[in-house]
């Protein structure tokens, strides 16, 4: 069949709109009519050549919703019709890792899902006869995808596509990083560091979760109404205190904070958060994707004093089984998205996305088909 798509022909080179070939689903496999998508910062890391797994060409995009259309052989779990969100991180249920119940990083298909393939070592996309790779596992920038059947989770048909994309990763991301990995306690101190799409779920997560000090830190003043939005009760902007920003956190949070969540991929900003951490216990969570090569340091008398040093992915959430109460969530009113998805696009306009993201001028730009 045919798909209209967005492929990065090359690094640093706007998307392209084309029609693409799309083989329908082999075995194990769904094909995905993806109804919206959003665009988050790791597309955009890897569309500027900053990810070292990049692939071209490839149909970028990993999170997204959408209405599964066919499904292969031996696919029991979905059926034609189901509403369902993609799964970077996907959920199998039988490798090591996922009976381990100790990691959200499911094993079974990493090694082809990293090399922009199927779990059969081939691609379903095609342009002009040549092989296009998929990215993520997703491809979610196409109105028609393939994925695995355990990449795909399940959720309620009264969901709104143009928002629970989003679920697909940043609000996961954002919310999964307080409840899984750093299981925070009511009453705690938190820091976050970065208040994009990622950083303001953290900070509902941490509302959600019944924090006491939400603490966040941007060098743009225009995140702080945002922050304040969804439950930040102080702001800090690095370039308009005076002094150490380490030590003005420590000063603010009595002796540093219980949790603090880097949201930038900034390797400076990552160690200023591990040492904002209270003394004895403080942990330190990187959700932030920093550019490939880049390295963490600090002293180790930090770690020797008690603060922890976490990262996560996709929130740690486990997708066929969270993603759907995630979506329950926001139906019921527990977390909010749609003041997030500051601007809708067509496909045609993917590129403005990507513009408005390095602008700082968006939260979430979110196209729909
Ligand atoms: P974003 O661009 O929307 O937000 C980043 C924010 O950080 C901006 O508000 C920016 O002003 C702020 N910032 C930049 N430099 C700063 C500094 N030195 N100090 C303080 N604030 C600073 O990005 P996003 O969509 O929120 O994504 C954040 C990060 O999370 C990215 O690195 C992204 O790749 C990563 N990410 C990780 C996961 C995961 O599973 N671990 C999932 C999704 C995204
Ligand atoms: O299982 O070894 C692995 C890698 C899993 C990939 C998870 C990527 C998470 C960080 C990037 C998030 C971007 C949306
Ligand atoms: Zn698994």
């Amino acid at each position: 069949m045919k798909t209209r798509a967005a492929i990065a022909f090359e690094a640093k080179k706007p998307l392209e709109i084309v029609e693409l070939d799309l083989e329908g689903p082999k075995d194990g496999e769904v094909l995905v009519e993806i109804m919206a998508t959003g665009i988050c910062h790791t597309d955009a890391y890897t569309l500027d050549g900053l990810d070292s797994e990049g692939l071209f060409p490839s149909v970028l995009g990993h999170e997204g919703a959408g209405i599964v259309r066919e499904v292969g052989k031996g696919v029991t779990s979905v059926k034609p019709g189901d509403h369902v969100i993609p799964l970077y991180t996907p959920e199998c249920r039988q490798c090591k890792t996922c009976t381990s119940q100790k990691s959200n990083l499911c094993t079974s298909i990493r090694a082809t899902q990293g090399k922009g393939v199927m779990p059969d070592g081939t691609s379903r996309f095609s342009y002009k006869g040549q092989p296009v790779y998929h990215y993520m596992g997703c491809s979610t920038f196409s109105n028609f995808t393939v994925l695995p059947e355990i990449a795909v989770a399940k959720i309620r048909e009264d969901a709104p596509f143009d928002k629970a994309c989003y679920i697909g990763c940043g609000v996961t991301t954002g919310v999964g990083a307080v409840i899984n990995t750093a299981k925070m306690e009511p009453g705690a101190n938190i820091i976050v560091f970065g208040l994009g799409g990622i950083g303001l779920n953290v900070i509902q997560g941490a509302k959600l979760a019944g924090a006491n000090m939400i603490v966040g830190v941007d060098v743009n003043n225009d995140k702080k109404s945002w922050g304040e939005r969804f439950g930040m009760t102080h702001f800090v902007n690095p370039r308009e205190i005076d002094g150490d920003l380490v030590a003005h956190l420590v000063a603010l949070t009595e002796g540093g904070a219980d949790y603090t969540f880097d949201c930038t991929g900034n390797t400076d900003v990552m160690r200023q958060a591990l040492e904002a951490c209270h003394r004895g216990w403080g942990e330190s969570i990187i959700i932030g994707v920093a550019e490939a090569g880049k390295e963490i340091s600090t002293r180790p008398f930090q770690l020797v004093t008690g603060r922890v040093w976490k990262g996560t992915a996709f929130g740690g959430a486990r997708g066929r089984t969270d993603v759907p109460k995630i979506v329950d969530w926001y139906m019921d009113g527990k977390i909010e998205i749609d003041p997030m998805i500051t601007h809708v696009l067509s496909l045609e306009e993917i590129n403005k996305g990507f513009d408005l993201m390095h602008d700082g001028k968006s939260i979430r730009s979110v196209v729909v088909f």
